[in-house]
């Protein structure tokens, strides 16, 4: 029997079949298991307490300080919308903005720009508003599942969510302040602050021409209502497509540069090997890196987790996500027999090519015995995921095909 400790339970693979109410209990809760306040995510260490701060529903806590806290997995299962209260939270330095005035905050545009600017959230309402379905991912979601491990956040599946943004567009702002031609890049900063003043803030830089792409904006909303505090209040960068880190929080602070910003955190932090496909052979040190910039393909299947029992002859229906960098997505494809054979899933609602994409299917079990589930999705560039899992040091950009192993009787 697999060892049920007082805080939690851990799940072994290798002994699911032994446990009838182990089975029941990770079939309900999506790839980790719940017990009590606690849960157990799919690997080494994977021991997590449920936590709840203001405005979030109990979340998975990383860390405390800073915060850190991943949405369990069923969430995705409740709808194409991740809800403001099941949004994950990432921050990186612990001083974080616990309450802000939305009376006297100011988002100051300076730098290289005619017109420097100080304007208020009434100044960013008055402008034409836009809105835009997108997912925010963190570089380094999934990373928990590396092999060989890596350091880093060891997380699960839930460092992402999919919302509906609405706010300015930042080439109207940057159109207000006029950029010099000689502006290069475009650098954001918010509220929160390092304990120590050694510690480099949390500034993050999008090239000019990115920058005035249109589709980047201030976002003051999130699913039609102000942001979360812990997730940017009262204004943070969308950058649709683009990995989580760009997404500055409590941006108040936004500097036009005439050179390519070099901090910690453009350099060394968030960088992927400079080969085109961002990943090395496992255990080794790429030659040289790149910042890292869009999503991979990704896909998952939301309503049926590993460990589920299921009856032999009887249509199961399985539903799932999938996303990418901002192509859309073209197809899902399920995978019943170790991927030697693929069948198409049908496609739900297309919220635009940023959002998740939800997909459904069908599958009757024959035979009684172990099915592993695979599900696959392709990209309109025809992009798609490896069948086996990449690597590179600082685990980002996990997209291996995702398997789900249940029991037919
Ligand atoms: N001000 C600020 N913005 C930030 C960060 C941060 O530490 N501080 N972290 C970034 C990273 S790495 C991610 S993945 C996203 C997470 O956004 P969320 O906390 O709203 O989920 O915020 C980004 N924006
Ligand atoms: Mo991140």
């Amino acid at each position: 029997m697999p060892k049920v400790p007082r805080s939690g339970v851990v799940v072994d693979r290798r002994h699911f079949l032994r446990s009838a109410g182990l089975i029941a209990a990770a079939a309900a809760s999506a790839g980790h298991v719940f017990a009590g306040e606690n849960i157990v995510m799919p690997f080494l260490n994977g021991q997590r307490q449920l936590v709840k701060y203001p405005q979030k529903r109990p979340l998975i806590r990383l860390t405390t300080r800073p915060p850190q806290l991943e949405t369990p997995f069923s969430v995705f299962n409740e709808g194409v919308i991740t809800p403001n209260d099941a949004f994950f939270v990432r921050y990186h330095l612990a001083n974080i903005p616990l309450s802000i005035d939305s009376e006297t905050f100011r988002v100051e545009v300076k730098g290289s720009v005619e017109t420097p600017l100080s304007l208020s959230l009434a100044d960013l309402k008055k402008m034409e508003a836009v809105e835009l379905v997108g997912v925010l991912q963190c570089s380094g979601n999934s990373r928990g599942f590396s092999q060989p491990r890596v350091g880093g956040g060891q997380l699960g599946n839930g460092a992402m969510g999919n919302a509906k943004w609405r706010g300015v567009r930042l080439k109207d702002i940057l159109e207000k302040a006029k950029l010099k031609p000689t502006a290069k890049q475009v650098a954001f900063n918010g509220l929160d602050k390092a304990p120590l003043d050694k510690t480099p803030d949390f500034v993050k830089a999008l090239d000019v021409d990115h920058a005035l792409d249109g589709e980047v904006m201030l976002a003051y909303e999130m699913n039609g209502e102000a942001l979360p505090m812990l997730n940017g209040y009262p204004l943070r960068l969308i950058v649709p497509g683009y990995f989580g880190t760009y997404w500055v929080k409590h941006v108040n602070e936004i500097t036009v540069m005439d050179e390519v910003l070099n901090n910690f955190w453009m350099n060394p932090a968030y960088r992927i090997p400079d080969n085109g496909c961002g990943f090395v052979e496992a255990g080794t040190t790429p030659a040289k890196t790149t910042p890292i910039k869009r999503y991979n393909v990704r896909s998952f299947i939301t309503n049926v987790t590993d460990g589920a029992m299921v009856k032999t002859g009887e249509p199961l229906r399985l539903k799932g996500i999938a996303f990418d960098g901002g192509y859309g997505i073209r197809e899902v494809l399920i995978s019943t027999d170790g991927a030697r054979s693929w069948v198409p899933a049908k496609l739900g609602n297309d919220l635009g090519k940023y959002s998740f994409r939800e997909w459904e299917a069908s599958f009757t079990p024959s035979r009684p015995g172990k099915v592993e589930l695979k599900v696959r999705a392709v990209n309109r560039v025809g992009e798609s995921q490896p069948l086996e899992a990449l690597w590179n040091p600082p685990g980002y950009m996990r997209n291996v095909v995702e398997t789900v192993n249940i029991l037919s009787a």
